[in-house]
C-alpha cells in the first residue's frame, strides 16, 4: 500500500516537474521567441487579420523588440530555408552562397557599405512578399471583387475568423442590431476599426481598396501608418503622458513571469538588451528621452541610416580580427546569429570553397 503510494506520488512529482518545466518554456519575456513558434498553424485563420510581428521591423506592435530582426534582414524571403534541423551541409553552402552575392566587389571581405545595400535589399524583398500575400488576403474580404472592403464587410469576416457564424453576424450587422461579442473581442474589434479609418486615405470613404488594406495589414511601409503605429506604442509604454519616452518608461514593459533564478537572468538579460537599444540606436541625439520623431525613425525599415548602423552592427558580433570587415570565416562561425542556425564544422576548409 505504501508503495502503491510512494510510487503515486513519485508520478505526482514527475508530472508536477514536467509542467514546471513546461511552465518555465514560458517564462521567457512575451514575444521574445513564443511569435514564431505559433505562426505557422495561426497564419492561415488570420490572414485577414494585421500580424503582431512585421518582418524586417525592429520592434513589435506591442512594444517588445523583434529578436529575429538580425536574421530577418540577412535572409529576406529565404528564412524558412534555413530552420533548425535543415541538414548543416546546406545551411553552409547556402551561407557561403550569401556570402558571395552581399560581397559586391568580390575582395572576399563584406563591408558595411555592402552589408548595408544587402539589408535595404532584402527589406525589399519583405515588403514584396507582403504586397504579394496582401493580393491573396483581399481577395479573401473582397469576395464580389468590386476592388473595395466596407468596414462591415471586414468586421463579418474578422468575426467569423474568431469562430462566430457569418450568416448571423452579417444578418445583424445589417439590421443593426447588438452582435453580442465579448469584452476581449470588442476590444480587438475597436483597436482594428481605429487602424482601419487610419488605412483609409483622403478623401475618406470608409472603404479600403487593395492598395489601403495593404497599409491596414503592413502600416511599415507608409509613412501615415507608421506613425500611427508609433503612436500607439508610445501610448502603451508612456505613463506621465508627455507622449516621449524615458529609459524607465522604456524599460517598464511586463516581461515574463518570474519563477526562478533561470528566468529571473532571462529578464535580466531582456532589461539589458533594451536599456542597450534605447541608449545606443533609438535614443538618435543622446538625450535621454526618445520622442515620437526618434521612434518613427527607428521602425521604418527602409531608412538607409538604420540600414548602415545596423550593418556596422551586424559586423561587429562576428569580426574576429577587428579589421571593420566580414570574412567568410567570421560569418561561418557566427552562423546561429546571421541564420538562426549553428554551424558545427564552420571551419573546415574555409578556402577550398572558393
Ligand atoms: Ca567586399
Ligand atoms: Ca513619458
Ligand atoms: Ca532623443
Ligand atoms: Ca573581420
Amino acid at each position: 500500500m505504501i508503495s502503491v503510494l510512494l510510487h503515486r506520488l513519485g508520478s505526482a512529482n514527475l508530472l508536477l516537474f514536467l509542467i514546471f518545466v513546461m511552465l518555465d518554456v514560458h517564462a521567457r519575456p512575451a514575444n521574445m521567441s513564443a511569435l514564431k513558434e505559433k505562426s505557422p498553424d495561426s497564419k492561415e485563420e488570420n490572414e485577414i487579420l494585421p500580424p503582431d510581428h512585421l518582418n524586417g521591423v525592429k520592434m513589435e506592435m506591442d512594444g517588445h523588440l523583434n529578436k529575429d530582426f538580425h536574421q530577418e534582414v540577412f535572409l529576406g524571403k529565404e528564412m524558412e530555408e534555413f530552420d533548425e534541423d535543415s541538414e548543416p551541409r546546406k545551411n553552409r553552402h547556402k551561407l557561403i552562397e550569401i556570402f558571395t552575392k552581399v560581397d559586391i566587389n568580390r575582395d572576399k571581405s563584406v563591408s558595411a557599405k555592402e552589408m548595408q545595400r544587402w539589408i535595404m535589399e532584402k527589406t525589399e524583398e519583405h515588403f514584396q512578399q507582403a504586397v504579394k500575400e496582401n493580393k491573396l488576403s483581399f481577395r479573401a474580404v473582397d469576395p464580389d471583387g468590386d476592388g473595395h472592403v466596407t468596414w462591415d464587410e471586414y468586421r463579418i469576416k474578422f468575426l467569423a475568423s474568431k469562430g462566430f457564424n457569418e450568416k448571423e453576424i452579417a444578418e445583424k450587422v445589417k439590421n443593426n442590431e447588438d452582435l453580442k461579442i465579448d469584452e476581449e473581442t470588442q476590444e480587438v474589434l475597436e483597436n482594428l476599426k481605429d487602424r482601419w479609418f487610419q488605412a483609409d486615405n483622403p478623401p475618406a470613404d470608409q472603404l479600403l481598396n487593395e492598395e489601403e488594406f495593404l497599409s491596414f495589414l503592413h502600416p511599415e511601409h507608409s509613412r501615415g501608418m507608421l506613425k500611427f503605429m508609433v503612436k500607439e506604442i508610445v501610448r502603451d509604454l508612456d505613463q506621465d503622458g508627455d507622449k516621449k519616452l524615458t529609459l524607465s518608461e522604456f524599460i517598464s514593459l511586463p516581461v515574463g513571469t518570474v519563477e526562478n533564478q533561470r528566468a529571473q537572468d532571462v529578464d535580466d538579460d531582456w532589461v539589458n538588451e533594451r536599456k542597450k537599444e534605447f541608449q545606443e540606436v533609438i535614443d538618435a541625439n543622446h538625450d535621454g528621452i526618445v520622442t515620437m520623431e526618434e521612434l518613427e525613425e527607428y521602425m521604418d525599415p527602409m531608412n538607409e541610416y538604420s540600414a548602415l548602423n545596423e550593418a556596422k552592427q551586424m559586423i561587429a558580433v562576428a569580426d574576429e580580427n577587428q579589421n571593420h570587415n566580414l570574412e567568410l570565416e567570421e560569418i561561418l562561425k557566427y552562423s546561429e546569429y546571421f541564420t538562426g542556425s549553428k554551424l558545427m564544422d564552420y571551419a573546415r576548409n574555409v578556402h577550398e570553397e572558393f
